[in-house]
């Protein structure tokens, strides 16, 4: 009987040994969680800055296609081009930038077909940056917003997690018009370069402290109607 309980110890792990490894495991599982989560963030933070330098130059395209556009009349109707509105959100200025342009008849054929009106689609176009709230953010607020554009429906997000929006102007001689002074026709109608600098911001969630990066691309239009 002695015999037996001797060979049964000496099998076996002691209480204190089996402590000892349950401790160096959780030790080993800990490092082991904290690498993946650390990579996931890493892979998830790069996914986050290629989507949304990708909706930045997507909405750079846009913007270059549309603009280029802008005041696009062959029927030489009245006011083409650049416009004034009361709503900060319609007008053109530092913080917006709203234009028409004829280009079709609305159709749907898929035909350039100017109409002498500005009532079909994408004709009457406005950008500007929103709040979560929808109140029109200005340049340099810092405030992270969504990039919007909006002819007729509402604003429509372009871009989301825009911390700067700015529209410049420039006329014939490529001298800066100050948005101050765009408060009549005769003024917008002198405009023939646009420039717009945006900026993304991404949470850059690889660091512990300042955790964002951002990301801007600035770039002048020359307007091919004007
Ligand atoms: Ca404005
Ligand atoms: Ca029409
Ligand atoms: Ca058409
Ligand atoms: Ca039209």
């Amino acid at each position: 009987m002695a015999l037996k309980i001797k060979n049964n110890q000496e099998a076996g792990f002691s209480l204190i040994e089996v402590m000892v490894a349950l401790v160096i495991l959780g030790f080993v599982l800990t490092g082991v969680v904290a690498m993946f989560v650390q990579t996931g963030r890493y892979h998830t933070g790069q996914e986050m800055t290629v989507e949304m330098t990708q909706d930045i130059r997507a909405a750079k395209n846009l913007m270059v296609d549309e603009i280029r556009s802008a005041g696009c009349n062959p029927d030489g109707m009245a006011r083409m081009g650049f416009q004034r509105d009361p709503d900060d959100r319609f007008d053109t200025d530092a913080n917006s930038l709203h234009f028409t342009r004829d280009i079709d008849n609305g159709d749907g054929d898929g035909l350039y077909e100017p109409d002498g009106d500005t009532d079909d689609a994408n004709e009457d176009i406005s950008y500007y940056r929103v709040d979560s709230g929808g109140a029109i953010l200005n340049p340099g607020d810092n405030t992270i917003g969504t990039l919007v554009r909006n002819s007729g429906g509402g604003g429509q997000p372009v871009v989301d997690n825009v911390v700067d929006l700015q529209f410049q102007y420039y006329d014939s001689g490529n001298n800066l018009i100050a948005p101050a002074t765009m408060t009549t026709d005769t003024v917008l109608d002198n405009i023939r370069t646009v420039e717009v600098i945006v900026t993304g911001q991404v949470q850059n969630l690889t660091r512990v402290s300042a955790g964002t990066e951002t990301w801007t691309q600035q770039f002048r239009i020359r307007v091919r109607n004007l």
